[in-house]
């Protein structure tokens, strides 16, 4: 948390700036806008105005959350973000470490003179002028929910503040699920409920919303797994082809990887996916327990994340990228307990 000096300048922030922004991650997911609106709604029950940009378009199922059809998606409204990056006097970033992280408004932020506040729980974040960053913590709304307490401001937590700070951290924690779920968290999820969020509400839209054709590209990922027994491993993956056969869309394929885990003593799964704009393969890879997804994808797949989930990609053809990563857990990794 930021100290009790820190805190105090904060608050002293959000009075006398008039043009505050919120910013989130580029492919923005639940706790991305539940952060951006959490903390919008809270600081709008101060008083304060603000305004929320992110970089591009976010998924159908985060769109019915209170205020979402006001969040400015930068590479439609290229004006408006000009200006508001110009005029802005303070900038929030939630739920990502560094610039590039928000892709093409990555110079506006760094040559942007605005004071910047960070609350984020990924590793190794850049500087900015005030920092939260935890990577113990779950979600960054449960950030924002710490950060509005620590404030003395928890009576100006309601219901639609409340409703999009649980959406991130249900989307987190993979339906509180995750080792990341603390008893903090349920605290707080409990703090969030007698505030008015209807648990089956947000379900419904969050976690309910597949397409058919999604349905459809769920059976043939499923079909596609292979397990690597002595190490514990499985294996997903999707082609071109297939994707186009049952009209991807984005966000199809969120979640996928996680049918791996599901498999019994399944403990490191990855999914590879063929990129329908660019050569290369988007591989995800999911952990349950002490092995480091993180580190396995700087280690071999130019990526990185969390212990538990990480991203990566390859170069190589579909069929090359799966052989290497079969290579490396066969000859290169210790068990996976
Ligand atoms: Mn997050």
């Amino acid at each position: 948390m930021f100290s009790q000096d820190k805190l105090i300048e904060i608050k002293q922030l959000l009075k006398t700036k008039k043009n505050i922004l919120i910013l989130t991650h580029q492919n923005p997911d639940g706790d991305a806008i539940g952060s951006s609106l959490g903390l919008q709604h809270f600081l709008t029950n101060m008083g304060v105005q603000s305004t929320i940009i992110v970089p591009n378009e976010f998924p159908k199922f985060l769109k019915w959350m209170p205020n979402a059809k006001n969040i400015i998606i930068a590479e439609y409204r290229v004006k408006f973000t000009e200006i508001a990056f110009a005029k802005a006097d303070l900038i929030f970033c939630l739920d990502f470490n560094t610039a590039p992280r928000i892709n093409h408004l990555e110079s506006k932020l760094t040559d942007s003179r605005a004071v910047k506040i960070l609350i984020d729980h990924h590793q190794e974040p850049d500087l900015f002028d005030y920092v939260y960053s935890d990577t113990s913590q779950p979600a960054t709304c449960q950030m924002i929910y710490k950060f509005i307490e620590a404030l003395g401001e928890d009576s100006k937590i309601d219901e639609n503040t409340a409703c999009c700070l649980y959406t991130g951290l249900l989307t987190d924690t993979g339906s509180f699920r995750f080792r990341n779920t603390t008893a903090e968290t349920h605290r707080i999820i409990a703090s969030l409920l007698e505030k008015g969020v209807y648990p089956d509400m947000v379900a419904s839209h969050v976690l309910d919303n597949n397409t058919p054709g999604r349905i459809k590209l769920l059976g043939t990922v499923l079909n596609s797994i292979e397990i690597i027994p002595e190490k514990n491993t499985a294996i997903l993956y999707l082609t071109k082809e297939q994707l186009l056969e049952f009209g991807y869309q984005k966000g199809d394929t969120d979640g996928f990887v996680n049918y791996g885990l599901s498999i019994t003593d399944i403990k490191f799964t990855a999914f590879f996916m063929e990129d329908l704009q660019h050569d290369f393969i988007k591989i995800s890879f999911r952990s349950k327990g002490d092995f480091d997804v993180n580190q396995f994808s700087r280690d071999y797949f130019n990526g990185g994340g969390h212990i538990n989930a990480a991203g990566g990609r390859s170069e190589l053809s579909l069929k090359n990228a799966i052989y290497k990563f079969k290579t490396i857990v066969i000859n290169e990794i210790d068990e996976i307990t």
